[in-house]
């Protein structure tokens, strides 16, 4: 077996195969962008090679410096996970040529699937069935209208050179074609170079069912179960499952030994996936072949109970498949949702920005999170926006489905906008409960895939009075003398029930709160209600009960900034700072800081007395002076900070012990 590869890749499918590398004794090389340098998958490796700035074209995509690099660490082999240099014929041809083995299939595998005329000429030749229609090389216009005739309609016009759903035209009827097939060409030769058409039957409510194959270097293949990857948005997989509901063992059986005759027809080597257009009345049809280890490989690795990678690597070290096809047996159903930094309120614009709170959900046997990324790493410009993959497993359906919905409210991101709660609604959504899968599955509940907000909005705003105000006393530090009544209890201000204004926005809208505080219970005023709040924080986990209503959300206060968790759902507002102020506590007499800012003077000293409103702070907030008073007579017994120090908001400043004792 190789003893040292290197991963010519980032991000999750880095940190993956490295994972199952480490665990079969391999070493491993990463390379990383410059903003990389403090990646996850990085930081996995036994050691790692700047390769460029951060654009892919100048890293990830620079074969010649991945390469010598390759060759100058003494890695024997590279994997290049997927996307990037995953299928492209001459880096697999570069590797060979500098003697370093290309985890994956030959280069000339990799262009036979390159076009999709050829790509079907080779598949018909193999058996593999096809949609009716014309792949010829014949393009002239009396042609293409004859083999229209032929076809039927609804017709699809595909570019030639297309892919991924690039270069697509339906087409109604004959009326239409002339001006279909113009601008269709058109749009090809400029997209790429060749305005050559296919014309297929257009199936209106296909799935999209993928067989994962394997072949080793003698020319064995077998294929380990199918996917069902219907739920995409515009040809972007969003959630991904095996086996495929509802197939039969029959389809099942003819789809997997069509997809092996696909692999072995181009002698493949390696982990392949077929894909088919699956259509309601169980028949299917080659769609492509992705030549590279894809994302949603975990899939079948869950319900097959195998790792693909440590197959990828047995396979190009020269080791016959590890099982046969009879020994291929699945279990349970596992399904995978892909959680992305975009904001599906605007179009699913990818978001950018730091992940400021990052919490995933425990892994198990049901549970597995495959991530690149870490609290504190930034979503860039540059590559994908896939912040992790979050796959499920459970014997049935139905319960993975329960797992996924759990899985998602136990996946908690702030800092950035995620599609978090859309994956949750799609997968609670009951079309999908129900497994009614078509590639129009978004498209046709939109109402479902945004629904309204889980929580009301004032149980929301008493929550973050609660999160904010138990966060603010955790904040405070604990007094040199427990006994002192200025403690971090702030048992003082608890003896003099006072309301606490708190102004929070959400999106546009100003909502006044009033707070009494007693000890860990409140009462909140909003609006025209009262509400009983009993609140416990711990660390990012609040515990409430509301007028009797028991429940816990989780948070993130980031300077002015909250966001709550909740069943999947997120509560975003603003602490107003102006509002809440100073002038109220400091009348009251409180010790604490009144927001973050500086000391700027300290106007007593330990030992000293003092007086019931005498100034013995000086802070600077905001780029204003506030004077922090003695709320009453006693003696300074400590000072916690000195002349410039910065303090956080609520932090006490001072204690004077009054000769209460409690
Ligand atoms: C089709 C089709 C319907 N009929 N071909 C989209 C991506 C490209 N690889 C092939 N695609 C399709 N080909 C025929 N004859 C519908 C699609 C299609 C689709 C396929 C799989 C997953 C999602 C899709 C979304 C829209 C259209």
């Amino acid at each position: 077996m190789f003893n040292k590869i290197l991963i010519a890749n980032r991000g999750e499918i880095a940190c993956r195969i490295i994972q199952t590398a480490h665990r079969m004794g391999i070493r491993c090389v990463a390379v990383y962008s410059e903003a990389d340098a403090n990646a996850r998958h990085v930081a996995m490796a036994d050691e790692a090679f700047y390769i460029g700035p951060a654009p892919s074209s100048e890293s990830y995509l620079r074969a010649d410096k991945i390469i010598e690099i390759a060759k100058e660490s003494g890695a024997q082999a590279i994997h290049p996970g997927y996307g990037f240099l995953s299928e492209n014929t001459d880096f697999a041809e570069a590797c060979e040529a500098n003697g370093i083995v290309f985890i994956g299939p030959p280069s000339s595998a990799i262009a036979a699937m390159g076009s999709k005329s050829a790509a079907k000429a080779i598949m018909e030749d193999a058996g593999v069935p096809l949609v009716p229609g014309y792949h010829g090389r014949d393009q002239s216009p009396d042609l293409l209208r004859a083999e229209a005739e032929k076809c039927g309609f609804p017709l699809l016009l595909k570019a030639v050179a297309g892919g991924g759903g690039k270069g697509m035209r339906v087409v109604e009827n004959m009326a239409e074609f002339d001006d279909a097939l113009a601008a269709a060409q058109r749009e090809a030769k400029n997209a790429f170079g060749n305005p050559d058409m296919l014309i297929e039957r257009y199936l209106t409510q296909p799935r999209h069912v993928e067989i994962q194959v394997f072949c080793d270097q003698s020319g064995n293949g077998i294929y380990l179960a199918e996917r069902d990857c219907s739920v995409q948005r515009r040809h972007q997989k969003v959630l991904e499952e095996a086996p495929a509901p509802g197939l039969s063992e029959d389809t099942r059986k003819a789809m997997g030994e069509a997809a092996v005759r696909a692999a072995q027809a181009i002698n493949y080597v390696g982990a392949g996936t077929v894909e088919f257009l699956y259509d309601v009345d169980g028949s299917f049809f080659f769609m492509e072949m992705n030549t590279r280890l894809q994302v949603e490989h975990p899939v079948t690795e869950m319900v097959t109970g195998q790792d693909l990678v440590e197959w990828q690597l047995k396979v190009a070290w020269g080791e016959p498949l590890p099982l046969t096809q009879d020994q291929v047996k699945t279990r349970g159903h596992a399904i995978e949702a892909r959680i992305y930094a975009e904001d599906p309120d605007q179009d699913f614009l990818p978001a950018t920005g730091t992940l400021r709170y990052l919490s995933t959900p425990d892994e198990s046997a049901h549970v597995r999170v495959d991530t690149g990324v870490t609290e504190g790493d930034e979503i860039s410009i540059h590559y994908d926006p896939m912040i992790a993959k979050l796959i499920v497993w459970d014997d049935t359906r139905e319960q993975a489905v329960n797992r996924m919905v759990q899985a998602l409210e136990h996946y908690r991101i702030a800092g950035l906008k995620t599609n978090i709660r859309f994956l949750h609604a799609a997968v609670d959504a009951q079309p999908f409960r129900e497994a009614e899968l078509t590639t129009n599955f978004i498209a046709s509940h939109h109402n479902l895939l945004f629904p309204k907000s889980r929580l009301d909005l004032d149980k929301a705003l008493v929550l973050a009075a609660g999160f904010i105000l138990e966060q603010r006393k955790s904040a405070e530090p604990v007094t040199a003398d427990p006994w002192s009544p200025f403690g971090r209890k702030n048992s003082w201000r608890m003896n003099s029930e006072y309301a606490q204004p708190l102004t929070l926005q959400v999106g546009d809208g100003q909502h006044e709160l009033k707070i009494l505080e007693r000890d860990d219970r409140y009462q909140v005023f909003v609006g025209g209600s009262v509400y009983h709040l009993n609140a416990k924080l711990n660390d990012d986990y609040l515990q409430a009960v509301i007028n009797g209503h028991r429940l816990s959300v989780h948070g993130n206060l980031h300077n002015e900034e909250l966001v709550l968790f909740y069943e999947g759902d997120t509560f975003k507002c603003t602490v107003y700072r102006e509002t809440y102020g100073f002038e109220e506590m400091a009348s009251e007499g409180s010790l604490a800081a009144p927001m973050n800012g500086s000391v700027v003077a300290i106007q007593a000293k330990v030992g000293d007395t003092v007086t019931a409103g005498q100034t013995l702070v000086i802070m600077e907030a905001m780029k204003m002076e506030h004077a922090i008073k003695a709320p009453a007579d006693g003696v300074v017994s400590e000072i916690f900070y000195a002349e410039g120090d910065q303090v956080a908001e609520g932090a006490e400043l001072i204690a004077i012990d009054t000769g209460e004792a409690e």
